[in-house]
């Protein structure tokens, strides 16, 4: 690729990560970064977490509802990777010393019994490689400034991938209509999103098979064990110091965390 050096830019955004900076979008200087390169360039910034001795917990998947598909003009939902430093304990605290512009959004994981192989995986073969569902709450945290990227800049960015809160207790897929399952997003005890897990391409376990699919283009597939975002259900709100977040979902239970400096 002309002029950009897919190791380097890997190494710039994950240390914007690091050190809580924003950075300008990479497709300022680079508008000819293509998908292909910016999931090279996300390989890159995975490894160099990896070799820092992080663990992958799971993938997650991102723009998976109309409106953020909508919005990116894209047509196909776009992963990145949840390590294990960014876990926040249910009831925990976000540091806002720890990110640049945090927000949150409701979302459903799913955690795998089997391996999930494609091509050409379905909703249904999906959920029945899914051992539990719990509740979710996701911190994204875009590296780039005002929170503004192309569809290859945030692909590159691990999806802006910043802090996740699971749930603790684990309920079987197949006792709840993962589809009409209902969630609200609360800060400070007053509901500011809601939406039902049929916002996630028609129903949550549709985006883990168009995960297996997009994996299987690079011979990877979904492993057993793998803690699973499936994508927001919620959009996704601006948090600020001293935000008490909870989320609320039909079968599911109820999670949260607070915001401290
Ligand atoms: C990209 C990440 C989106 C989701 O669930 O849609 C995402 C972004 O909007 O910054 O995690
Ligand atoms: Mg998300």
């Amino acid at each position: 690729m002309s002029g950009l050096d897919i190791k380097a830019t890997a190494d710039f955004l994950n240390r914007a990560e690091l050190e809580k900076k924003e950075v300008t979008r990479i497709t300022i200087e680079h508008p000819e970064l293509s998908v292909k390169d910016a999931y090279k360039i996300q390989e890159e910034l995975v490894s160099l977490k990896l070799q820092n001795g992080d663990r992958i917990i799971g993938p997650k998947m991102g723009l998976t509802s109309q409106a953020k598909m909508k919005q990116m003009n894209v047509e196909e939902p776009i992963y990145g990777y949840v390590f294990d430093y960014m876990l926040i304990p249910d009831g925990g605290t976000l540091s806002m010393r720890d990110v640049i512009h945090p927000k949150v959004e409701v979302e459903i994981a799913f955690i795998m019994g089997k391996d999930l192989e494609g091509p050409g995986v379905t909703g249904a073969q999906a959920l029945a490689a899914t051992e539990y569902v719990i509740p979710a709450l996701e911190i994204i945290d875009s590296r780039y400034e005002n929170f503004q990227f192309t569809l290859s800049d945030v692909i590159a960015d691990n999806a802006s991938t910043s802090r996740v809160v699971f749930g603790n207790r684990m309920v079987k897929p197949e006792t709840l209509e993962l589809d009409l399952v209902g969630a609200t997003l609360s800060i400070n005890g007053e509901i500011k999103d809601l939406g039902a897990g049929a916002a996630v391409v028609g129903h949550p376990a549709n985006s883990v098979a168009m995960l297996a699919n997009m994996l299987a283009r690079k011979g990877q597939k979904v492993k057993a064990g793998d803690v699973i975002l499936t994508g927001g259900i919620t959009g996704a709100v601006l948090l600020s110091v001293g935000d008490t977040v909870t989320a609320k979902l039909d079968g599911l239970g109820e999670i949260g965390f607070k915001v401290a400096e």
